[in-house]
């Protein structure tokens, strides 16, 4: 392996330094990929040691590079990746190229579309752009593209210096946010496995970089929050290992100048269910295992009551090898982010609680008076269960047996049935589970709030559970993919109808793309009285009802082409969602829908000596609801939603409340989209299956994304608005020019803009406007401040 002489760089400019260099290194790797020099070689050599002074850092930063080359075997680096392009299976050097963008592409259609995502994932490009929606093909390997080194590349610059990047997107939403001052959001979708929650991470972790807080200690708490919450709201499902069983809406907090300060995080709808019950080859949430391992090498299974060997409803005892290290991380997390001791190990307690219930058993009492009562035979369990909630075993054996009803100003005593018991008993653990994770997400906000006197802006990142089609889908299923089902209506009324109902209101000659609208979809879903939730609470009143009246129900009533009852299949129906055919068995609908917490159970536990467990029962259920009537007000996209209609609390509504609490959140800010796509089903490395993106490509729209982009104006700015925001660019500071059309258009000319319209009272921007005018404005600004520190005598 031989170095050239002299590669002659120009010692003074640094970048073309680099960019020699990286030509150099480039040409090497192309002829020897094997034959890599050593980073103690290539530092020695002249060429590197000719580099002094403001070149050290850079060197610095290469040999670091270099030696992550040397161990991964593929180069991605900083400085290299700008400007060379090798494209072999072994090395790769990234660089910025028109081909990042699907809107640059000259034919457009599915195709050619497919033909070239699919060569950029064989060249490990996972990210492309549709003018500002960043496209993100799951990579199913790690990436050496998420250092800190990346992070730097992608602070500030202008989007095409740089490969398409997750990190870009998230800098652009904070740049965003520091020069408008205004709250943004960022939308990640995709069906389950395709990459949301991944991504959601590295934005966090991005974030973080840029609000550069000097304290070290709230970046690293902001930094476990996701892990945190993860731990107890992901579980195994058959479709992806770390599957989200809740939606998250992570708020980072920052001050105007764009340091950040604090995180909120908002919970949608936990799947409460997988608590009691799992499908075959599914696992319950991850802290289970977690908490048995840890707490198993801790030898403190005994102090919390749980069995060496676990029976088989929770195989927890495999995992005791596997999950140590995720249990000490998550008690870092909790201690970092600053859970007191005695709260983790109430946390603990009723996690063993929970396991200790799910083996209570039930056997019938059967003497000549009563046939209708239930006893619990093998009482360890509920012992068990009953010391570490802190209740007395009797009273939890009563309330789990009978309940008391007042009829008629009178309370009578009736004995619950065997089953009866059993459904009460999975009540009782759904809603300590529940109310423990709702517990624990508002304790993260307390901790990371900010000082309540400073003024702060967000950045919200929205993270659901994707898109899920199994062989069996239940209400869980349904909950997951209507919350999809109204991300995808709200991409559509971003990316399409609003834009196209602003050209017409302002006169503006831009042609129209034809999109598929999923609003008859949703209108069946959640229309009163006759949508298919309503019709599922109606039924969920009577007591008789049974599955076969509810599907009956349904068939009578919903007459629409997205909705069919199988002939063939019993108690079942089929959707048509945006993002393909799903069919539901509506077995255990009624009963997952009422969800009812029976108040005997609430007494009970109310009575605990444990303070968490107190807290966590001494609010009425229907609060998460009752907030949402104040939270969602005015908004009505949705059609036929009457809010005052709604009486009681079930899942159902309470989905339909979240999502629009959380859509109403995310109308105030300013979105970008992140669309994850699945490139193959059994989660390997490179491999593109054209199918699986095919169809993702359609439901989500691609294509007529790339035409909008392509073709329309994504950014709609009030002439006075513009004026204000960009009057530096062509006027004097002090000048302070009127708001008219007029000034836009000087400011317009001034920015060498092309390609932009004029409507009625807006202007009219391409995506790529905008990050121009940002750029030039920032450039402006940095003079102005610069030549008032020179008036003002600071630089000497
Ligand atoms: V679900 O709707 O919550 O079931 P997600 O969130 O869309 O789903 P997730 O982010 O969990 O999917 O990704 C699934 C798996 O893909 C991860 O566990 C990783 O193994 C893999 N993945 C996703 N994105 C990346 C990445 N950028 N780099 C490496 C990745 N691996
Ligand atoms: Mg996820």
């Amino acid at each position: 392996f031989k170095i050239p002489r002299n590669p002659s760089p120009t010692l003074r400019n640094p970048d073309q330094w680099c960019r020699s260099f990286s030509h150099f290194i480039g040409q090497c790797l192309i002829k020897d990929f094997e034959a890599r020099p050593s980073v103690t070689h290539l530092l020695e050599h002249p060429f590197i040691k000719q580099a002094h002074g403001k070149e050290v850092a850079v060197r610095q930063q290469l040999a670091t590079l270099i030696q992550e080359q040397q161990e991964i075997g593929i180069i991605m680096s900083l400085t290299l990746c700008r400007h060379e392009r090798i494209n072999t299976r072994k090395t790769l050097i990234i660089e910025s190229s028109p081909d990042d963008d699907l809107v640059n592409l000259e034919f457009l259609d599915e195709e050619t579309i497919i033909s070239h995502l699919h060569k950029r994932y064989d060249e490990l490009q996972v990210y492309t752009y549709v003018g500002d929606i960043l496209i993100a093909l799951n990579p199913f390997q790690n990436l050496s593209i998420y250092s800190p080194q990346f992070s730097k590349l992608y602070h500030g610059v202008k989007r095409a210096e740089n490969p398409p990047h997750i990190f870009a997107t998230a800098d652009a939403a904070y740049q965003s946010m520091v020069t408008f001052c205004k709250d943004q959001c960022i939308i990640i979708s995709g069906e389950s496995g395709a990459g949301k929650t991944e991504s959601a991470h590295l934005i966090v972790q991005h974030l973080t970089f840029l609000g550069k807080a000097n304290n070290r200690t709230l970046r690293e708490k902001i930094l476990q929050v996701n892990p945190l919450v993860e731990a107890f709201g992901n579980a195994c499902t058959a479709i992806n290992d770390n599957s989200s069983r809740f939606g998250k809406y992570l708020e980072m907090k920052f001050t105007p100048t764009g340091a950040v300060i604090g995180a909120k995080i908002s919970e949608y709808l936990l799947e409460k269910s997988r608590v009691i019950k799992q499908a075959i080859g599914e696992k319950n949430f991850h802290i289970f295992y977690y908490i048995y391992a840890g707490l198993y090498h801790q030898d403190k299974l005994k102090t919390y009551r749980l069995p060496d060997r676990t029976p088989p409803r929770f195989d927890l005892y495999t995992a005791t090898k596997l999950y140590k290290e995720q249990f000490d991380a998550i008690q870092e997390c909790f201690r970092n982010i600053g859970f007191t001791e005695e709260e983790v190990n109430s946390v603990y307690q009723i996690l063993s609680a929970i396991l200790n219930t799910g083996n209570i058993e039930f056997a019938a009492i059967t003497s000549q008076h009563q046939t209708d009562k239930s006893e619990v035979p093998n009482s360890e369990a509920l012992e068990n269960a009953a010391c570490l909630l802190s209740i007395g075993p009797e009273e939890l054996q009563e309330a789990l047996t009978s309940q008391c009803v007042v009829t008629r100003g009178e309370t009578i005593i009736r004995t619950n049935t065997v089953d009866k018991a059993a459904d009460v008993r999975d009540a009782m653990s759904k809603a300590l589970y529940g109310r423990l994770f709702s517990w624990i997400v508002n304790r993260i906000n307390s901790l990371l709030q900010p000082d309540t006197n400073t003024s702060c802006m967000n950045v919200g990142i929205l993270d659901i559970f994707g898109f899920e089609n199994f062989k069996k889908n239940s209400f869980e299923q349904l909950c997951i993919n209507i919350a999809n089902e109204q991300i995808q209506f709200y991409f559509n009324q971003h990316i399409f109808a609003l834009e196209q109902m602003e050209y017409q209101s302002e006169g503006v000659d831009a042609s129209l793309v034809e999109y598929e609208d999923n609003r008859p979809i949703l209108d069946m879903f959640l229309q009163k009285p006759m949508g298919l939730l309503s019709l599922l609470d109606e039924e969920s009143r009577f007591p008789q009802a049974t599955d076969q009246t509810l599907v009956d129900k349904f068939e009578d009533n919903l007459r629409c082409k997205y909705f069919w009852i199988p002939k063939r299949m019993e108690l079942c129906f089929g959707i048509q969602h945006y993002a393909g055919k799903v069919m539901y068995n509506v077995n255990g609908f009624l009963e997952k829908n009422r969800d009812t917490l029976p108040a005997d159970i609430v007494v009970v536990l109310r009575t605990s000596e444990n303070k968490l467990l107190q807290q966590l029962f001494s609010s009425p259920l229907t609060k998460t609801a009752l907030k949402c009537f104040g939270v969602f007000g005015g908004m009505n996209q949705f059609s036929g939603l009457n809010l005052d209609n709604f009486k009681r609390s079930t899942p159902c509504l309470v989905s339909q409340y979240s999502l629009m609490d959380l859509l109403s959140k995310m109308v105030v800010g300013q979105p970008h989209f992140v669309r994850c796509i699945k490139p193959n089903d059994d989660r390997q490395a490179l491999r593109f299956c054209r199918e699986r993106v095919m169809v993702q490509l359609r439901y989500t729209g691609i294509l007529e994304t790339v035409n909008i982009r392509r073709q329309g104006y994504s950014h709609r700015i009030l002439f006075e608005d513009f004026v204000n925001r960009y009057y530096y660019l062509a006027f004097r500071a002090h000048q302070m020019p009127e708001s008219s059309k007029e000034n836009a258009v000087a400011v317009l000319k001034r920015a060498k803009l092309e390609d932009w319209v004029l409507g009625k009272t807006k202007v009219f921007l391409r995506y790529y406007h905008v990050e121009q005018l940002n750029l030039l404005l920032r450039e402006v600004i940095a003079r102005v401040v610069v030549m008032q520190a020179y008036t003002k005598g600071w630089l000497g």
